[in-house]
């Protein structure tokens, strides 16, 4: 099982799609094992966005994140990280493919509604920037099993 961080971006709070994008998540299968409405600090936006620092887009990128609330989630299932990348569609509004989330409900570039980990070397420290101890829940669903196969060792 895999645990990647996500993130509704403000334009994804304000524009009020926060209950169409979770659904997306969960009628995929993912479990929410974390979730924190907040507003993201200055601090934790540079620390976020540290491999960005000095591209042409970072400042921009950085005012938009903390402008407004944003709602930060932990989903979790097999291949999670890769699963809500497909999901989330490219970068960019624009040129996303329709049936993903990016290529659905955005066309801009710059407001591109949600953020996923890309690694779990990313995922794990995206994790740690922001959810504390106790945040992200091992919880069993009542429908797990019809989820997966469990069957076998792993859930298939
Ligand atoms: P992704 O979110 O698809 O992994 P990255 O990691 O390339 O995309 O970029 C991180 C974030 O930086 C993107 N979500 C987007 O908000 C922003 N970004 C990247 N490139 C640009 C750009 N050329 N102009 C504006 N914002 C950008």
């Amino acid at each position: 099982m895999e645990t990647t961080l996500i993130i509704l971006k403000p334009d994804a709070v304000q524009r009020g799609l926060m209950g169409k994008i979770i659904t997306r998540f969960e009628d995929k299968g993912l479990q929410v094992v974390g979730a924190k409405f907040m507003q993201i600090s200055g601090d934790l936006a540079a620390r976020h966005y540290a491999s960005h620092e000095g591209k042409p887009f970072y400042d921009g990128l950085v005012a938009f994140m903390t402008r407004s609330p944003v709602l930060v989630l932990a989903l979790r299932g097999v291949g999670a990280i890769g699963i809500c990348r497909k999901l989330m569609g490219a970068t960019f509004g624009s040129t996303a493919e329709p049936g993903t989330i990016r290529g659905d409900f955005g066309v801009s570039n710059s407001f591109n509604l949600i953020h996923g980990s890309d690694s779990p070397e990313a995922a794990e420290h995206e994790l740690g920037l922001f959810f504390g101890q106790g945040e992200v829940l091992d919880w069993t669903r009542a429908n797990e099993a019809w989820i997966y196969d469990l069957s076998g060792d792993e859930p298939e």
